[in-house]
C-alpha cells in the first residue's frame, strides 16, 4: 500500500466520497433532520424504515439467482447461426485456434516470461526485476495486492508519444478530430500532440502539481481531453476524468474525494443540437465542494468557440485561466517523470450496488502494457492504422482504447466530439468513409439505434476500409450482431465482443479476429493472461458446459489495485463474495465448445445505453426529492438501450401523485447524477413488496415491470403479499 505514497491514506477521502450522488447527506439530513451523516449509503433511501443493507450485504443476497436474461434464449437459437470461418481481407496477429492455444498457454503458465517479452518493446528508464509479478487474490491469506513489472521505472506518456516520435514518427497522425457539425475538423500529428501535452505538463507542474497529486477532469471529445490525460501522466499526476454529462453534484462529489489540485474543463459543448454550458456546471461544482471542504485552487477552461465560447462563458479571476493563455508561456519540451510500475496512472469513479460509487485505481506499468497488448491483438491494429472508437474518454473504454491503447500502439484515430446520429443516421458511415477507417468500435446500444434508422443510411456510404467492428458495454443481441455484420460490415469483417469493465482495465474475454469462428451474442474465449471461471453460489468451479457467477482466478496486468481510499470495500466488493476469485458482477454460460456467453449483471447494476448505473444511485437520488418517501429501481428491457431504469416511488404521507411531481423527480435525477441517469418509467407504488425482514423483493419488482406477473416464483415471504396485485393494478398497462 505504500505504493500510492499516500494515496490511499488521506483521512476523509471516504466521508467526502459519501457525498457522491446517492451517499446524499443532503438528503439524509433533509429528511431525518440529523445534522449530518456520512455513513449512509442505501439506507438513506429508505426514511425512517427499515435499513437495506449496503451493497456489500446486498450482494450475496442478489447472487443467489441468477436472473434468466433474454439473451440466453436467444443465443441459444442463434448459436446455430453460420458465420464465416475466417475473413480474406487481413493477416491476422494470431493465424488460428492452435497459435492463440500456444500463447495462451504461455501467458498463464509463464506470466512473467510472457507479459516481460511484450514490455521489452516499451521503454523503461529502468528496468524491472526478473521474478516481477506477484500477487494474492485470497482474502483468507492476507490483504489482496496485486504487482506486476516490480522495480521498473516507466512513463506511459513517453511511451504513447515520445518513442514514436523519437522514432521518426512525429509526422503521423495521431489525432482525427471530428466535431459536432459537418465542417468542424483538425487533424493533429504526434510531434504536435507531444509538444502540446508538453506544454500543458508544464504548466501543471507550474501550479504546484507534483507526482501522485489528482488531477480532475471534466471536458467534451475535444483533442485537448486526452491531452490533459497524457499531461497528467507525464509528470505523474493521476488523472480523474469525469464524463462530461455528469452532474454537478457528480462532479463535486468526485473532486473532493480525490482532492483535486486543479481542474480542467471547457466553456461548454455542443451535443447534437443541444448547447450544454460546462463550465456552469463546472462552476456549481466548484462551489458544492468548497462547502463541503475542498477548494480546487486552480481551474483551466479550454474555450470550445462552436458552444459559445468566451462571451458566452463565465469566468472567476484569479482562480480560472484560459487553456491556451496557460499553455502560451509554455515550452514545448518537459521532462518526463518517471514512475514505479505501481505508480498510480488514474482513478476511475463507477457505480456499484451502493448509492455511493468507487474510485477504481489503476496503475502505470501492468496497465500499460495490457492496454497496448489488447489493442493490438483484439483489434489487429498495426501503426498507422486508423481506428475509430465511439467511446467518450469519461469512461473506461476511452481511456484504455482512446487515449491509451491505440497511442501506444502508434495508430491515427478519430476523436469525435458529436453524436452517431446528428446531423443524420448515417453520420458514422460518413466518417468511416472520410477518414478510411479500418477498425471500428462501439457499444449495442449505438448500433441498435442505427440499424433503427434503416439500412439505407449505411448503404450510402461506401465502408470499403472497415476490416474489423468492435462491440461493448453490454451484451450485444444476436440481431444486432447480424446487422452490424452483415449490412455494415458487408459480410466481410469480423467482430470482436469484448467483455471487459472499468475495473478489469482492458479486455478479458473476446474474440481475436479470425483466429477461431464466431457466435453472434458469444464474448467467445479469455485473453491472454485471463483465466475466466464460473462458479455456483457456494463458489464451486463450474466446469465444462454449464451457467455461473463470473470470477477471474489468477491476477491480469491491468487489474484494479484499489478502491481509491478505500482498500478493505476493494477487497469486500471484489474478492470477498468468492474467496480466492476476482468477482466480476455479471453471470454468464458456457457452451459445449468452451464459448463464453455473458449473461449480464447479477447484482443492482444496471446497464443502460452502455453506461453502468446502480440502482441504488438513482435509488438515493429520487428520495432527496422532498415528496418521495421511498423508491426502489430495477432495470428492464429496454429496444435501444438494452436496459431502461424503471424506478418504483412511494410517495410521503398525504402526497398524491400528479405529472408534476414525476417530472420534478426525473429532473432531481438528472441534477443529482446527470441526464443520462434519468428514469424512463415512475411506477407509483403505495407499498414495496418486501420481506418480513423489510428486504424489499427486487425479484419482484423487476418481473413487474417486464409484466411478467405471471412468473414471479415463490412469493410467500412477502410480508405483504397483496402489495402485488396493488402494484400491476398501478401500472396501468
Ligand atoms: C467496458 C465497460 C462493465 C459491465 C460488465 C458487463 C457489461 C461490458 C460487455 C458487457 C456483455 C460485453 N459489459 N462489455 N456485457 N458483453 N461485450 O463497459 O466497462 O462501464 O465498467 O461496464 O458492462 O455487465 O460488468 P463498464
Amino acid at each position: 500500500m505504500h505504493l500510492f505514497k499516500g494515496l490511499l491514506h488521506k483521512k476523509g477521502a471516504a466521508s467526502a466520497a459519501d457525498k457522491q450522488p446517492g451517499g446524499s447527506a443532503a438528503a439524509v439530513s433533509k429528511a431525518n433532520g440529523a445534522s449530518t451523516s456520512s455513513h449512509t449509503t442505501t439506507s438513506a433511501v429508505n426514511k425512517g424504515r427499515p435499513v437495506v443493507p449496503t451493497q456489500e450485504g446486498r450482494s450475496l443476497d442478489a447472487l443467489h439467482s441468477i436472473p434468466v436474461h433474454k439473451l440466453r434464449a436467444q443465443a441459444a437459437a442463434t448459436e446455430a447461426l453460420t458465420v464465416p470461418e475466417s475473413y480474406p481481407h487481413f493477416t491476422p496477429f494470431v493465424e488460428n485456434k492452435k497459435q492463440y492455444d500456444e500463447m495462451y498457454k504461455r501467458s498463464i503458465e509463464d506470466p512473467n516470461g510472457f507479459w516481460g517479452d511484450i514490455a521489452k518493446e516499451f521503454h523503461w528508464e529502468k528496468q524491472w526485476d526478473e521474478e516481477h509479478i506477484s500477487y494474492n487474490f485470497d482474502v483468507r491469506k492476507g490483504p489482496i495486492h496485486v504487482e506486476y513489472f516490480k522495480g521498473g521505472l516507466t512513463n506511459i506518456c513517453y511511451n504513447a508519444l515520445d518513442r514514436h516520435v523519437a522514432a521518426g514518427h512525429g509526422d503521423r497522425v495521431c489525432f482525427l478530430w471530428e466535431g459536432n457539425d459537418l465542417d468542424q475538423d483538425r487533424k493533429m500529428t504526434y510531434g504536435e500532440v507531444l509538444e502540446e501535452v508538453c506544454q500543458l505538463a508544464n504548466y501543471l507542474r507550474s501550479q504546484g502539481v507534483q507526482k501522485g497529486d489528482a488531477v480532475s477532469i471534466y471536458m467534451p471529445m475535444v483533442c485537448e481531453l486526452p491531452i490533459a490525460m497524457l499531461a497528467c501522466a507525464r509528470i505523474g499526476a493521476v488523472h480523474s476524468v469525469v464524463f462530461g454529462g455528469f452532474s454537478a453534484e457528480a462532479l463535486a462529489g468526485r473532486m473532493e474525494d480525490c482532492k483535486a489540485k486543479v481542474l480542467i474543463t471547457a466553456s461548454g459543448v455542443m451535443r447534437g443540437n443541444k448547447k450544454i454550458d460546462l463550465k456552469a456546471i463546472a462552476d456549481s461544482a466548484h462551489t458544492m465542494a468548497a462547502k463541503s471542504g475542498h477548494t480546487v485552487p486552480r481551474v483551466v477552461v479550454y474555450e470550445n468557440e462552436r458552444a459559445g465560447g468566451r462571451a458566452a462563458c463565465s469566468f472567476t479571476e484569479g482562480r480560472d485561466v484560459w487553456y491556451a493563455e496557460a499553455i502560451a508561456e509554455q515550452a514545448k519540451t518537459c521532462e518526463v517523470e518517471w514512475v514505479e510500475a505501481e505508480h498510480p496512472l488514474f482513478l476511475l469513479y463507477t457505480s456499484g450496488s451502493t448509492g455511493k460509487p468507487k474510485g477504481v485505481v489503476h496503475c502505470t506499468g501492468g496497465y500499460m502494457v495490457y492496454a497496448h497488448t489488447t489493442t493490438k491483438y483484439v483489434f489487429n491494429m498495426q501503426p498507422g492504422d486508423t481506428y475509430w472508437c465511439t467511446a467518450d474518454c469519461g469512461w473506461i473504454t476511452g481511456h484504455t482504447y482512446l487515449t491509451y491503447g491505440p497511442l501506444l500502439v502508434g495508430a491515427s484515430q478519430v476523436v469525435f466530439e458529436g453524436v452517431p446520429t446528428y446531423p443524420g443516421p448515417d453520420r458514422c458511415w460518413r466518417v468511416v468513409d472520410k477518414y478510411a477507417v479500418k477498425q471500428f468500435y462501439t457499444a449495442p446500444t449505438a448500433i441498435r439505434s442505427l440499424m433503427r434508422a434503416g439500412d439505407l443510411y449505411v448503404k450510402e456510404h461506401l465502408r470499403d476500409s472497415l476490416r474489423i467492428l468492435g462491440s461493448v458495454g453490454e451484451p450485444i443481441n444476436p440481431e444486432a450482431w447480424r446487422w452490424y455484420h452483415d449490412i455494415v460490415g458487408d459480410g466481410r469483417c469480423p467482430i470482436v465482443d469484448t467483455w471487459w469493465q472499468t475495473e478489469t482495465g482492458g479486455h478479458m474475454i473476446t474474440p481475436l479476429p479470425n483466429a477461431w469462428a464466431q457466435k453472434p451474442g458469444s464474448a467467445t474465449y479469455p485473453f491472454f493472461g485471463v483465466v475466466p471461471v464460473l462458479v455456483d453460489e457456494k463458489g464451486n468451479e463450474v466446469k465444462g458446459e454449464g451457467e455461473g457467477y463470473l470470477c477471474i482466478k489468477q491476477a491480469w496486468p491491468a487489474t484494479l489495485r484499489t478502491v481509491y481510499g478505500d482498500h478493505e470495500r476493494y477487497e469486500t466488493n471484489y474478492f470477498k463474495p468468492f474467496p480466492g476469485y476476482y468477482f466480476s458482477g455479471d453471470g454468464a454460460r458456457r457452451d459445449k465448445d468452451g464459448y463464453i456467453w455473458i449473461t449480464g449483471r447479477v447484482d443492482d447494476v444496471i446497464n443502460v445505453s452502455g453506461h453502468r448505473i446502480g440502482t441504488a444511485e438513482v435509488e438515493s437520488a429520487l428520495v432527496a426529492h422532498a415528496k418521495c418517501a421511498e423508491a426502489a429501481v430495477v432495470g428492464y428491457e429496454h429496444p435501444i438501450k438494452g436496459q431502461g431504469i424503471y424506478a418504483y416511488v412511494t410517495l410521503m404521507e398525504g402526497v398524491e401523485p400528479t405529472e408534476d411531481i414525476r417530472r420534478e423527480l426525473i429532473n432531481t435525477v438528472r441534477g443529482i447524477i446527470g441526464a443520462f441517469a434519468a428514469p424512463d418509467v415512475i411506477h407509483w407504488a403505495p407499498g414495496l413488496p418486501k420481506t418480513r425482514s423489510g428486504k424489499i423483493m427486487r425479484r419482484v419488482l423487476r418481473k413487474i415491470a417486464a409484466k411478467q406477473e405471471d412468473e414471479l416464483g415463490d412469493v410467500s415471504t412477502l410480508a405483504d403479499p397483496h402489495v402485488v396485485e396493488q402494484l400491476v393494478a398501478l401500472r396501468g398497462h
